[in-house]
């Protein structure tokens, strides 16, 4: 693993929270603020996923449409190929990564130690209630395979079993700030921003 590391490391900040708790919108926005480069693991996977017909394209897709998580190997060496293909000095927001705790060991020891870590704690109910109406607004928004009732159930109960403890681990060692995401978008970004700014970042304008 430690091969290609690069001799700075990429500054990265972990966009974690439930499925359908805004962390793609979230990440977007903060593009245009900070001029960040934004991988979203999901929509990595899903795109390694369409474009080969590979075992491992094969072995993507199928763990997507059950709504489990891909092997690690497979997930931190797209990111690491993503990071590389798109340098960008001022930072990467990494969204719905880490999941687990030997994804987040791998990337932290491999790759880069996050500078921060956001955690969009939303209600079921509410995140429920936005993937079965995704694409349905005028948000941009387009609805996925995955967004079909017995998968975001899948989803869910993978959240609880094997996200939360990478999130409790992080906020036991402090390094992980909770974002109430059953808020509205604008309230949900502003802390969001806040955050950032806090953490020493500077908008693209003041
Ligand atoms: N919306 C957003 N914020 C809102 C707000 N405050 N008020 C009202 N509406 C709001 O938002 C979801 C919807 O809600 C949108 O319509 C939005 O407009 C609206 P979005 O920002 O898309 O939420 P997000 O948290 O990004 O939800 P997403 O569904 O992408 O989360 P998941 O974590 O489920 O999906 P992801 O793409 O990250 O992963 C998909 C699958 O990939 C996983 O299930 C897994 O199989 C696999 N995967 C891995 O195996 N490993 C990984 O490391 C990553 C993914
Ligand atoms: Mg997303």
């Amino acid at each position: 693993m430690s091969d290609a590391t690069p001799d700075t490391p990429p500054k990265v900040f972990f966009i974690l929270g439930g499925p359908g708790s805004g962390k793609g919108t979230n990440c977007a926005r903060l593009v245009e603020d900070f001029g960040y480069t934004h991988f979203s693991t999901g929509d990595l996977l899903r795109e390694a996923a369409r474009s080969g017909t590979s075992d491992v394209a094969k072995k993507i897709a199928e763990h997507i449409r059950a709504g489990r998580i891909v092997p690690s190997e497979i997930t931190v060496e797209l990111l690491r190929q993503a990071i590389a293909d798109h340098p960008n000095p001022i930072g990467y927001v990494i969204d719905g990564f880490p999941r687990k705790a030997d994804q987040a060991r791998m990337f932290e020891e491999g790759i880069a130690k996050a500078k921060g870590i956001l955690y969009y704690d939303c209600s079921e109910q509410t995140m429920e209630d936005r993937l079965l109406t995704r694409g349905a607004d005028s948000s941009g928004a387009e609805k996925r395979d995955d967004d079909v009732a017995e998968t975001i159930r899948t989803r869910f109960r993978v959240n609880v079993q094997e996200c939360m403890p990478v999130v409790e681990s992080y906020k036991q060692s402090g390094r992980c700030h909770v974002v109430d995401a059953n808020r509205d978008r604008d309230a949900v970004y502003a802390e969001t921003k806040h955050l950032f700014e806090q953490m020493g970042e500077k908008p693209l304008k003041p």
